[in-house]
């Protein structure tokens, strides 16, 4: 049922909204769902979902798609409460909510296990901001120039005057802080800031937000950085580096500490493209940072079967060398134009 053709046009209406909150609400028992290798816009989204919801008269159960959280969102409250895939197993639900998800197959070992739940025979909520999202839902909120899911679930809580607690506030801040890097990236909109202020006044928690996400971080992880960051390389507008199980062995670290990585190569100065590679048994995950519009790593992701924002992508490759090579040679052809516009 995954067709991988994007819906660019799905930009939602206010009615859109209405039928979103009534189908979600109207439900008995929810799962509430998000892509595996989560990030804190994710686990945000899902943390805010669960608060609209009535869980006094409604039972809502959060999962992402591979069972992990991350630890930098540990901070929020009702994260504890996400369920282990393996407890998910008998469950059944009359409504799904999938947010930050471009399609069903992002939620990896959750949609391999149960299919049956994202197939369209329970009524699905997507609430979505990837360019590459497919539009499977009965009711679809996508809008790719949204910064972040929780941008589109701020406009929702607005706009139908949902009451805002200091909690809920907390959770979509954090999924807007966490994919615009701090209100930094160019996806960063007036629409954005806006909303950001509202949930400042609504009372959320900035300074939680900024620790866990930006500023504090284990010691394993400096060590990841510097062992990745020794190894870098910079070639013709592409700065790359990796991350392989050596590296996490020693440092201590896990991959997901490895995450902001391509941001911080995507800084190099010259660079048209950044790219880590995380070296894994069935072989390399590839994450991509574009450092301009002029470049869409979406596009070359999707080449590869992966997808993700125009600025920020990914895809996975086959193991081994030769893989990893022939994918910097696609990517170094599809650039060179860009190359000489990219020189400083
Ligand atoms: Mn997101």
């Amino acid at each position: 049922m995954t067709n991988h053709t994007a819906c660019y046009d799905g930009r939602y209406t206010p009615a859109d909204l209405e039928t979103a909150w009534r189908t979600m609400a109207s439900g008995q028992v929810i799962l509430v769902a998000t892509h595996a290798n989560p990030d804190a816009d994710a686990i945000a989204s899902v943390l805010a979902v669960r608060l609209l919801l009535d869980d006094t008269r409604q039972i809502v159960v959060m999962a992402t798609g591979d069972g992990r959280v991350p630890a930098t969102v540990r901070f929020l409250a009702g994260v504890d409460r996400f369920a282990q895939l393996s407890e998910l197993r008998d469950q059944s639900f009359d409504r799904v909510v999938l947010v930050d998800c471009a399609d069903p197959s992002r939620l990896g070992p959750l949609f391999r296990e149960s299919p049956g739940w994202f197939d369209g025979s329970i009524p699905i909520v997507n609430i979505d901001h990837h360019v590459t999202n497919t539009c499977f839902g009965t009711v679809n909120l996508v809008d790719p120039d949204a910064a972040a899911t929780t941008e589109i679930l701020s406009e929702l809580v607005l706009q139908l005057g949902l009451p805002v607690s200091p909690e809920l506030a907390t959770c979509l801040l954090t999924g807007i802080y966490g994919d615009t890097l701090g209100l930094q990236t160019s996806s960063t909109r007036p629409k954005t800031m806006r909303l950001a202020a509202h949930l400042l006044e609504a009372g959320a928690d900035l300074s939680a937000i900024v620790t866990h996400l930006f500023r504090q971080r284990p010691f394993s992880t400096v060590r990841l950085w510097g062992l990745a960051l020794a190894r870098a390389r910079f070639d013709t507008g592409i700065v790359w580096t990796e991350i392989t199980p050596e590296m996490l062995e020693e440092s201590g670290a896990t991959a997901a500490e490895g995450e902001g990585i391509v941001n911080f190569l995507s800084g190099t100065e010259g660079a048209a493209i950044a790219i880590l590679f995380y070296q894994q048994p069935e072989g390399w995950r590839v994450s991509l940072r574009s450092t301009s519009d002029v470049l869409d790593v979406a596009e070359i992701a999707a080449r590869y079967g992966g997808g993700g924002h125009s600025r920020a992508a990914g895809c996975r490759l086959p193991p081994g060398e030769h893989a990893r090579q022939a994918f910097l040679e696609a990517v170094a052809r599809s650039l060179p134009e860009y190359a000489v516009a990219g020189d400083p």
